[in-house]
């Protein structure tokens, strides 16, 4: 029987109805306009609230249910709009995803960076894994790639995830410490699972600690599965390479950070996307013949090994740009929700046993984290493609189905939905036999040899920082056993290794190296390997106060802004300064509310008297002298050197009107116009070097 209604005269009388949404004001959830929202209804001045105030007991009544439980992992989060775009056709051999071989579309995307272990309000700048999930909003449907900025994993099989989780989360007595491995569960666990260790060095190494969302990697993790239109496989792992290069914070620095602005990354992705510094990605395969297969001494289907890119290189097929920040955080950031499982015809999954866990695992999450089985429904999780199905009701519908058939098959409402008869999803048709089991395969029982590989590749510096970092975690464990175990472990990976971290924890070193390090490495997984020498969005502060060269001031951020860096001027004082040369100066920010940790450089003009005001600014002082301990490029002209010498930086400083670069310092002593190009020049190359390593002064004693 068809629908007795006729729903097209039903809008029309709807809309004739409806009041012109553009007067803007005050309402009740059904629309009634209010005019006084600040005193409830009461019965006389002095007296009871009334319980015939609906619009205070409905305002009241949504405050207490706005909250929604946050994310299991990964609760602390930023998101941003943008696109993708595959470079060419060259995937088509490969696969049927349109997104990955049609040059002319340009697909809208919703990325998700986050942290793991922290709650939502927790500091983004913590040693942590980064979540880097896109949603490719295609043509075939929504395509969801959740990813990590590291390409392996803590554990081989999902069903372990809930005994990862419940160890790297605060512990249960008194849910201490928030957003830290750096406690006595995390290393019981990871000491007792060895196949952890690979990624464990990956936490423990720089990678933990970005300087931008914008300046790290993403990795798929998994080994997926590309299929053609033929239904030939073609295995693949995707990675995420940014444009701006790979860069981190130090680890002194990010503690610091967490406490001067907790939003540090959410707030720089933010900035720069309000600012038109769109970040980017490029989007690179690695692809191994379904032949290959076997071709690698580690298993293709084990989350904790990479396939070195020495060995199969990165193809770049396609970038990402970021290009707009949501309107609301909850609607969009919070409410969007990610799923494994969510492919497009052409991708397919491979028999990864954590992939296999996830594929379960996210749709199950968000039945209770957004209520219910109609999330798809929410704007920033609806798909750009049509969609029909029989599905009905449940909390949040939002749909109004019209009609008298919600089943298939059905001859009432004319057989529709219809099944697909092109571009369907087709599962790729892999043979597939054996016993129920539960065992792990041989395949995936060598736990060192890649966390060695990883070891092996690091430059000294990075290599430093993971001693240091194993020292500081394992220093706050308070079971010397665990202490113990884990230093064991380590020496399955390197001797030298084993026996650093255990000096500075006070376990012995063990005596003999049980497996002799294999000495190979992947140049690749260094970041210092991958510069990316631009000065492109850098944060570089300017010290000044009254009596500043305003300019050689000028002049000097003149020429930073020209390279794309951010420029701000700090000074004791908000309002304008008087200018010892040049006009008047309008600092952006007080000297007092920012710091060092905040920017990626500091630069301190001429004028004596600006000079001599900072010089007696125990803030100006401690800002200079933590830049310099964070290795960052400084630079000084004129008088500002005078600041270098009391904040006791710098080995060698220029006498005279010559540039003298010395370990990421820049100084000279010319001011006003006569600032030799070749100040600016360098001081922008040392920014462009992130870090003079060679100055690093918290390295861990040899
Ligand atoms: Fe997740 N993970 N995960 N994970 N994951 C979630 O989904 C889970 C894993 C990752 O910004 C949850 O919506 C299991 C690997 C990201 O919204 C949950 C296993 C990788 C995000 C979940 C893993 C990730 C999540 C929590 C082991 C990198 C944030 C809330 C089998 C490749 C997505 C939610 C966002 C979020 C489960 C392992 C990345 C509970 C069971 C490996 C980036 O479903």
């Amino acid at each position: 029987m068809a629908d007795r209604r006729n729903p097209d005269v039903k809008d029309e009388q709807l809309d004739r109805a409806r009041v012109p949404a553009d007067e803007g004001y005050l309402t009740t959830q059904q629309g009634v306009r209010v005019d006084h929202t600040d005193d409830a209804l009461t019965a006389g001045e002095r007296g009871p609230t009334l319980l015939e105030d609906f619009h205070a007991r409905e305002k009241i009544t949504h405050f207490d249910h706005e909250r929604i439980p946050e994310r299991v992992v990964h609760a602390r989060g930023a998101g941003a709009y943008g696109f993708f775009e595959p470079y060419d056709d060259s995937l088509a051999r490969y696969t049927t995803a349109e997104f990955l071989t049609d040059p002319q579309v340009r697909v809208p995307v919703f990325v998700r960076f986050s942290t793991v272990a922290g709650s939502r309000g927790s500091a983004d700048t913590v040693r942590d894994v980064r979540g880097f999930a896109t949603k490719f909003y295609t043509r075939q449907g929504n395509y969801d790639l959740v990813g990590n900025n590291m390409p392996v994993f803590f554990i081989q099989d999902g069903i372990k995830f809930p005994d990862f989780v419940h160890a790297v989360k605060p512990e249960p007595p008194n849910e201490i410490p928030q957003a830290q491995s750096a406690h006595d569960t995390f290393w019981d666990f990871v000491s007792l699972q060895p196949e952890s260790l690979h990624m464990v060095l990956w936490l423990m190494s720089d990678r933990a600690l970005p300087r931008s969302y914008r300046m790290m990697q993403g990795f798929g993790v998994h080994t997926f599965r590309l299929v053609n239109a033929e239904g030939r496989g073609t295995f693949v792992k995707f990675h995420w390479k940014p444009v701006l290069g790979t860069h981190s914070l130090l680890w002194d620095e990010c503690q610091k950070v967490a406490g001067k602005d907790p939003d540090f990354n959410r707030r720089d992705l933010w900035d720069c996307i309000e600012a038109g510094h769109f970040p980017e990605w490029e989007l690179g395969v690695q692809l191994v013949e379904e032949s290959e297969e076997f071709a690698f001494d580690f298993d293709l289907l084990d989350p904790t090994k990479i396939i070195p890119e020495e060995q199969v290189p990165v193809q770049p097929v396609g970038r990402m740009v970021l290009d707009r920040n949501p309107d609301n955080f909850f609607a969009e950031t919070e409410q969007i929700a990610f799923h494994t499982a969510n492919v497009v015809p052409g991708i397919d999954f491979t028999n990864d046993p954590l992939l296999q866990a996830r594929n379960f695992s996210y749709l199950d999450t968000q039945l209770i984290r957004l209520g219910g089985p109609n999330f798809a429904q929410l704007p920033v999780n609806r798909p750009v493609a049509d969609v029909h199905h029989n599905q009905r009701d449940g909390y949040g519908q939002q749909a109004i189905h019209k009609g008298q058939t919600s089943y298939f098959k059905n001859s009432l409402g004319g057989g529709c939905p219809a099944l697909a008869d092109s571009g369907a999803f087709a599962h790729y048709a892999e043979k597939v036999e054996g016993h129920k089991i539960r065992k792990r395969s041989e395949s995936f029982q060598d736990h060192y040899s890649q966390a060695t590989l990883f070891w092996n590749s690091m430059s000294e510096v990075e290599a430093e920082h993971i001693v240091a970092a194993f020292r500081f975690e394992l220093g706050k464990v308070v079971e010397r056993e665990v202490r113990a175990r884990v230093v064991d472990r380590l020496n399955h990976i390197d001797h030298r290794l084993a026996g650093r971290v255990a000096e500075g924890i006070g376990v012995s070193a063990p005596a003999a190296e049980v497996t002799p390090n294999h000495g190979r490495s992947s140049p690749a997984l260094s970041q210092l390997n991958q510069p990316n020498l631009t000065i492109d969005t850098r944060k570089i502060a300017v010290l000044v106060a009254d009596g500043v060269d305003a300019t050689g001031a000028r002049r000097l951020a003149d020429a930073l802004r020209e390279r794309g860096a951010e420029v701000e001027f700090l000074a004791p004082h908000e309002g304008e300064l008087t200018a010892g040369h040049g006009d008047p100066l309008v600092p952006d920010r007080q000297l007092n509310t920012m710091a060092s940790v905040l920017y990626d450089a500091v630069a301190i003009p001429c004028g004596p008297d600006s000079v001599r005001a900072l010089s007696g600014d125990g803030y100006a002082v401690h800002f200079v002298a933590e830049a310099y301990k964070h290795a960052k490029a400084i630079a000084a002209s004129g008088s500002g050197r005078e600041l270098l010498r009391k904040a006791g930086v710098a080995e060698r400083i220029a006498d005279g009107t010559e540039v003298v670069t010395e370990q990421g310092v820049v100084t000279t002593g010319a001011a006003e116009n006569t600032i030799p190009d070749e100040y600016v020049d360098s001081f922008a190359a040392e920014i462009a070097n992130h870090r003079a390593w060679d100055r690093q002064t918290d390295a861990v004693p040899a």
